[in-house]
């Protein structure tokens, strides 16, 4: 039976999370966002109400759709609902990889075997994660990221659109790679990280 969904979050992310939900079968059938009027379309997708009227929808699931990663972990912690995982069908995942509740698997991802994904993660377009990866909840790996094989991404890690990270490093919670940079050597302090090969800046 397809699911009815309620997006937080009426951004660019979420348009992207509204096809998922629709190419997964599933119904989008509001937003919720405190900076849009309510009315205004997403995609087709209405806009309900501010974020406080989840209360109203408890028949539903929820996906928070915020490319904000601190914001996601706020949100889930103050929302008691039932989370919507959405996994957009051209994505590649094993059989042997996990993928916990609230995250997004955008287009032609691939999480290949051994893989696990925490919460309410972001595995955008064409965001390779190689076996035995994992990746802390909270967390995004941007359009066309690559992570090699046994690569730990802790939480509320951001890693930049097409950036490469080497097999088997470890990348702390809270950092921020760059766009495009290629990390060849674990990082273990929160920060901004750029370059080829990746430096810390911040
Ligand atoms: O801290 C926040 C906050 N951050 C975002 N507090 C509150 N109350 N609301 C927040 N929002 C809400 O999320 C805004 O009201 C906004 O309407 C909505 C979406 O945020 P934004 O428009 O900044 O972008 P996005 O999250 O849809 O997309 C970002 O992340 C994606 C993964 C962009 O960087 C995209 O380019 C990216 N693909």
């Amino acid at each position: 039976m397809s699911e009815s969904v309620i997006v937080i979050g009426g951004g660019g992310h979420a348009k992207v999370v509204i096809d998922c939900i629709r190419k997964a079968g599933d119904r989008a059938v509001g937003i919720l966002d405190d900076a849009l009027e309510m009315g205004t379309m997403v995609s087709d997708v209405p806009v309900l109400g501010k974020i406080d009227a989840f209360k109203s929808y408890r028949e539903h699931k929820f996906i928070i759709a915020i490319g904000n990663n601190a914001f996601r972990r706020e949100l889930s912690k103050k929302m008691d609902v039932r989370w919507y995982t959405a996994i957009h069908p051209s994505a590649i995942l094993s059989a042997y990889a996990s993928i916990d509740e609230g995250t997004v698997v955008a287009p032609r991802a691939v999480v290949n075997a051994g893989a696990s994904i925490g919460r309410h993660c972001i595995i955008n377009t064409g965001a390779i994660i190689e076996h035995d990866c994992a990746i802390g909840s909270f967390s995004h790996i941007s359009p066309a990221a690559a992570l090699a094989g046994g690569v730990t991404v802790g939480e509320e890690t951001q890693i930049g659109i097409g950036a490469s990270v080497k097999n088997r490093l470890a990348i702390c919670q809270r950092c921020t790679v760059g766009a495009g940079a290629v990390v060849v050597k674990s990082i273990d302090e929160e920060g901004v990280y750029a370059g080829v090969p990746a430096r810390r800046i911040k």
